[in-house]
C-alpha cells in the first residue's frame, strides 16, 4: 500500500455495524436488513451516511432522485478537474444482508478519510456516492439512481415511477431526500465500486478480493397469459383455457433452454422466473390470468438473445396451440459491460502493494457500475462472500476481508486521483 495510507479497520467495521441497525430484521437464518427506497429504514440509513460524510468534512449534496454525493476537493487539488468517484447503494432486498451495498459506500468513505488524514496531496477531487434504488425492489427494475446519473432515463421519468400507490418523488419527499439537479456520471474521470462477490469463486480460490473483468447483461421480461377463469368442477378438460397450465409449459421451456445454453455455449448463462401471479387464485377456479417476470443474464449477449428468442417462440406456440392471449414486454435490457483497463490496473496495483495477486472474475450480479461504465472509465473490486450467500441474512464477509478490500480501494482511488506525497515543507494547509 502507499505508505501513510493505512485505513482504519475499526472505522469501517463500526460504520457497517451501525448501518446494519437500520431496517434490521430477525429471521430464522439470522439478522438481516430490509431497507426499501423511501421507507423510514432508508431515511435512517441515508441520514447516518450523510452524518458520517459531514463529520469527515465532505461537501454533501442530494440530487433530484435522491443520489447522495460527498465531495472532497482540498485546496491543493484542481477543483475544476473531473472527479474520481466511488460508492455503491444503501437500499436492500427484503430481508437482505448487511454488506450488499453498504460495504461499497462506507469503504469509499473510509478511503477518503484515510487519504485526507495522510500526508498525501491529490490532483483531482474525490466524490463518495450512494445511488438510489439499486435493488429495484420498490421502484423500477433496479439500478435506478445510476440509470439517471448515466443519462439512461430522465429525472422526470424516474420520479414518476410508482410502487402502485406512491411515486418515487413522493417517497423521497417523505424522507426529505428529494434534492435538486442530477449526478452526472459522465463528468467523472473514473469510478470504482467495491462490492461483495455474492458467489463462491473467491472462497474456492482462497482469495480475499478479486478484480471484476465484466458485468453480466440482464434482460427482464414481463409476460401476461390470458385464458378463461371457470368452474374447476364442471368445466371438462377439453373446454378449458387454463392460463397457469400454459405458463407452466413456458417456465419449463425457459429452464431447459437456459440449461442447454449454459451447457453448450456459456456456463454463466442463467434464466429465472422470479415471480408469478395467478388470478383469481382460488383452488376451485381455473386460472384465468397469469403474469410472470423473467430474469435472463449472461456476460455474452448472444446467450441472452437465444434464450429470449426461445421465450418468444414459446409464447407464440401457446397462442397457436392453446388459443390463449399472450403478451410479452422487455422493459429492462442492460447489455453485458466490460470494465475499463485503466481502473482494473489501478485496482491490481493497489492489491500488488499489499502483496496480493487477485484473480479477475465476471459478475453474475447486476450493479450500479454497469450503468456508470457506459459513460466513464469504471471498475469493480469484489470482496469474498462466505458460502457465496447474498440477498439473505446469511450474507457475510469477514471483517479482515472488508479491511483488505477497503485498503485496495483506497490505494486505487489515490492512484486515480493523482495522489502524491505532500512536499515536506508543506505549509499548514487547512486539511479540515
Ligand atoms: O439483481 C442483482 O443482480 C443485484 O443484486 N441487484
Ligand atoms: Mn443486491
Ligand atoms: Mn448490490
Amino acid at each position: 500500500m502507499h505508505s501513510g495510507l493505512e485505513i482504519d479497520r475499526e472505522a469501517i467495521q463500526n460504520d457497517l455495524e451501525r448501518s446494519a441497525d437500520f431496517g434490521m430484521v430477525d429471521t430464522d437464518d439470522g439478522v438481516g436488513r430490509t431497507v426499501l427506497t423511501g421507507t423510514p429504514a432508508n431515511f435512517a440509513a441515508r441520514n447516518y451516511f450523510v452524518d458520517r460524510m459531514i463529520t469527515a468534512g465532505l461537501n454533501v449534496s442530494v440530487d433530484a432522485v435522491g443520489n447522495i454525493t460527498g465531495r472532497w476537493s482540498p485546496p491543493e487539488c484542481d477543483d475544476s478537474a473531473n472527479a474520481v468517484a466511488a460508492g455503491s447503494h444503501l437500499d436492500s432486498v427484503p430481508e437482505g444482508g448487511i454488506f450488499d451495498g453498504p460495504l461499497g459506500v462506507y469503504a469509499a468513505l473510509e478511503a477518503v478519510r484515510t487519504i485526507k488524514r495522510s500526508d498525501w496531496n491529490i490532483d483531482r477531487p474525490i466524490e463518495v456516492v450512494c445511488f438510489t434504488g439499486e435493488e429495484g425492489t420498490r421502484f423500477s427494475d433496479g439500478v435506478l439512481g445510476s440509470s439517471v446519473a448515466a443519462g439512461k432515463q430522465s429525472v422526470e421519468q424516474a420520479l414518476s415511477l410508482s410502487d402502485g400507490e406512491t411515486t418515487l418523488e413522493e417517497a423521497l419527499e417523505d424522507i426529505g431526500f428529494q434534492g435538486d439537479g442530477r449526478v452526472d456520471a459522465s463528468k467523472w474521470d473514473s469510478w470504482i465500486e467495491l462490492h461483495i462477490e455474492q458467489a463462491k469463486l473467491l472462497e474456492r480460490a482462497e482469495e480475499p478480493v478479486g478484480v471484476v473483468s465484466r458485468i453480466t447483461g440482464t434482460t427482464r421480461c414481463h409476460v401476461r397469459i390470458e385464458g378463461e377463469a371457470n368452474h374447476a368442477g364442471t368445466t371438462t378438460m377439453r373446454d378449458r383455457d387454463d392460463a397457469l397450465a400454459a405458463a407452466s409449459e413456458l417456465i419449463l421451456t425457459i429452464e431447459s433452454e437456459a440449461q442447454d445454453v449454459a451447457n453448450q455455449e456459456s456456463s454463466t448463462a442463467v434464466a429465472t422466473v422470479g415471480s408469478l401471479n395467478v388470478e383469481p387464485g382460488a383452488t376451485n377456479v381455473i386460472p384465468g390470468i397469469v403474469t410472470l417476470d423473467i430474469d435472463i443474464r449472461d456476460v455474452e449477449r448472444s446467450s441472452i438473445n437465444r434464450i429470449l428468442q426461445t421465450i418468444k417462440d414459446a409464447c407464440e406456440s401457446i397462442r397457436r396451440n392453446r388459443g390463449l392471449t399472450v403478451s410479452i414486454e422487455t422493459p429492462y435490457d442492460i447489455p453485458p459491460q466490460p470494465m475499463t483497463g485503466r481502473v482494473r490496473d489501478a485496482l491490481q496495483d493497489g492489491a500488488k502493494r499489499l502483496d496480493m495477486d487477485p484473480p479477475t472474475l465476471s459478475s453474475g450480479a447486476g450493479h450500479d457500475t454497469m450503468q456508470v461504465a457506459t459513460v466513464t472509465d469504471a471498475g469493480m473490486l469484489f470482496a469474498r462472500s462466505r458460502g457465496g450467500h447474498s440477498h439473505s441474512p446469511l450474507e457475510h464477509t469477514d471483517w479482515l476481508d472488508c479491511a483488505f478490500a477497503t485498503q485496495v480501494l483506497t490505494d486505487a482511488l489515490a492512484e486515480l486521483a493523482g495522489a502524491n506525497p505532500a512536499p515536506t515543507d508543506k505549509t499548514a494547509i487547512n486539511q479540515s
